[in-house]
């Protein structure tokens, strides 16, 4: 059930909350349309059990597996041996836009908007730095993370846990991160350490991160060999066993028409749309093609600068509204020419991930001004 409320875990009362226990909500579309980088009391929040509090004084980092020199770390052993570093990076949770994919079969899982993605900056130390230290051995493939949160919905209930590929994980934009905007990490998005994976899927952002372990294969953790991956239609989402499908990693070039709302009512004419795009890993986007005519014709959105290759790029245009029902679509190219597809029906996929169909919203024009009431 989706209700509209706030407050808890310091969210704004903007925020959609699917869910109070374990807490899901999502960030404003009209909050996100108002600035590149999203407020900590904004941001969408995607929980699979209840936040634990570590205490950040006893609060340990284990480094282990396939390393030469194993390490224990605390978050000021972190924080004072590593050199610092920010990334602004847009996290995304696989389930953004589900709520489409949804509307063409039934989908277990939080009917997500486009707004389950949110853009920080993020300080702490790069990963590769950590693992440097500890001397990853040679057939070292993978780097998993785990936490203290335990999710009821994982089979069988387990801690939370996902890997990476070394490669990724030796990236300098990859950070085990205590600050957030500029302030602590809020409890919520991870305090005291957070894993930020920038271009990947949300879930490989570990919150909370008390163990990191590398290994020779991707972790076995539900929530990477069993969630978090895109099955083919026809397959039972509850019984897939784990390793069925694609393990979920870079995302999908994507875009969303953040204002006007979905079915508002506006004057005809000249109306500005504003949305946002982005891709996987570091690919850029390219342009963003906005319709009023279902594709026949397609208009040229101005791109913002993107505050680094790790943020989604905020667009605008303004067009002019006929009188009516206008269906608006945009879709987003990204810089290896990947560009969104026109439709969720062939992108339907049993747990409902990464529909990054050409977005739509339907507005319905006034030739007066309406009086708001
Ligand atoms: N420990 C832990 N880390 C987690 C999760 C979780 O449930 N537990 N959810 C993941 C998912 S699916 C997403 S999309 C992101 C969301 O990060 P946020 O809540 O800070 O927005 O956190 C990821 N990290
Ligand atoms: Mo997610």
């Amino acid at each position: 059930m989706t209700e509209r409320t706030g407050t808890v875990w310091g969210k704004s009362h903007d925020v959609t909350v699917h869910q109070r226990d374990p807490f899901n909500a999502e960030s404003s579309l009209e909050v996100l349309a108002q600035g590149a980088v999203t407020s900590a009391e904004d941001f969408y929040v995607r929980n699979h059990g209840p936040v634990p509090e570590p205490d950040p004084r006893t609060w340990r980092l284990s480094v282990e597996g396939m390393v030469q020199r194993p390490l224990e770390l605390s978050l000021e052993d972190l924080q004072g041996r590593f050199e610092n570093h920010e990334v602004v990076a847009t996290l995304q949770c696989a389930g953004n836009r589900r709520s489409g994919l949804a509307k063409v079969h039934d989908i277990p899982g939080h009917p997500w908007g486009p707004g389950a993605t949110s853009t920080a900056s993020w300080v702490g130390v790069r990963l590769t730095d950590v693992l440097e230290t500890a001397g990853t051995d040679d057939g070292a493939r993978h780097v998993a993370f785990e936490a203290p949160d335990v999710a009821p919905e994982a089979m069988p209930p387990q801690r939370f846990g996902a890997s990476i590929p070394i490669d990724k994980a030796t990236r300098s934009e990859v950070l085990l991160a205590w600050e957030m905007n500029g302030y602590p990490l809020p409890t919520v998005h991870g305090a005291p350490v957070r894993v930020i994976v920038p271009g990947y899927i949300g879930a490989r952002s570990v919150k909370w991160v008390d163990r990191i372990s590398v290994q020779e294969h991707p972790s076995q953790n539900f929530f990477q060999s069993t969630a978090y991956r895109l099955l083919p239609p026809g397959i039972d989402p509850y019984s897939a066993p784990p390793g069925d499908g694609l393990a979920l990693g870079p995302l999908a070039v994507n875009s969303a028409i953040l204002t006007p709302d979905d079915g508002a009512v506006v004057p005809a004419g000249a109306t500005t749309v504003t949305g946002y795009a982005l891709s996987g890993e570091d690919r850029g986007i390219a342009r963003v093609d906005v319709s009023l005519d279902g594709g026949d014709n397609w208009y040229q959105a101005d791109l913002d600068e993107p505050l680094s290759p790790w943020t989604w790029t905020p667009w605008r245009i303004t067009l002019d509204l006929p009188l009516g029902d206008v269906e608006v679509t945009a879709r987003a190219w990204d810089t290896s020419a990947a560009v969104q597809p026109e439709h969720e029906a062939p992108l339907w996929n049993p747990k409902g991930y990464f529909n990054n169909a050409w977005a739509r919203i339907h507005l319905t024009t006034t030739d007066r001004v309406e009086r708001a009431v």
